[in-house]
């Protein structure tokens, strides 16, 4: 059976969760805490990893891929490919330019520590270009990508709720608090996989912390 390693407070551990829980395939969870991780799977140490019959595989996208071109039941990827490569479009701004810029905030936004000003301004910067781009792209009509629960979604409805308190603890206000945000993780959180993902974070979370204590 694959497994899933990393823990439940990650996002991107999450992300692929959710996309398992969608796809209704059977897994098995492998609690993994940074600085615990196995390095042969995982050369950077992040989670989340798989580990399958046929060996490892990092990196979230990439599994969400292979869990995607392995697995038919319940896609998450439209068949046509200009519109499966909107959904990956929109998978490239929520990770690669809306949360590894919030990312760097992450130490003041969640776990004590500080952040200068200098990089609070310039993430700031960068946050106040990438927003406007990514809601460009986003439909939120009612999924990210449209009238279809995608993998846009899995990323979405994992990151976007951190990129909204981060900036609103750093910068006093929600930079996505014009867009539809609120709104579709209201309507997501309908959805049983997603009331599993929650639950399963913040219990996760809960331990991260005490742990750090
Ligand atoms: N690009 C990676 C990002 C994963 C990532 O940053 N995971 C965090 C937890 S949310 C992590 O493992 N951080 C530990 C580290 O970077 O050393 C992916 O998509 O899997």
């Amino acid at each position: 059976m694959l497994k899933l390693c990393g823990f439940a407070a990650s996002n991107y551990y999450n992300k692929v969760k959710l996309a398992l829980l969608e796809k209704n395939l059977p897994f098995e969870e492998v609690l993994a805490w940074v600085g615990e991780t196995d390095l042969e799977a995982s050369p950077l140490g992040k989670v989340p990893y798989i580990i399958t019959d046929s060996g490892p595989l990092c990196e979230s996208e990439t599994i969400a891929e292979y869990i995607e071109a392995t697995y038919s039941q319940a896609p998450l990827l439209p068949k046509d490919p200009l519109q499966a490569g909107k959904v990956r479009e929109l998978v490239t701004f929520m990770e690669l330019y809306l949360e590894l810029t919030a990312r760097e905030l992450y130490a003041e936004a969640f776990f004590g520590g500080t952040v200068s000003d200098k990089v609070k301004e310039r993430q700031r910067r960068l946050l106040d270009k990438y927003i406007p781009a990514f809601a460009k792209l986003a439909k939120f009509s009612p999924y990210v990508a449209g009238d279809t629960f995608t993998l846009a979604d899995c990323a979405a409805i994992c990151h976007l709720p951190l990129i909204s308190s981060c900036t609103k603890i750093i910068y006093g206000e929600d930079l996505l608090a014009h867009l539809p945000v609120k709104a579709y993780l209201k309507a997501m959180s309908e959805r049983p996989t997603v009331q599993k993902i929650n639950a399963d974070r913040k219990a996760s979370t809960e331990l991260m912390l005490s742990r750090s204590r």
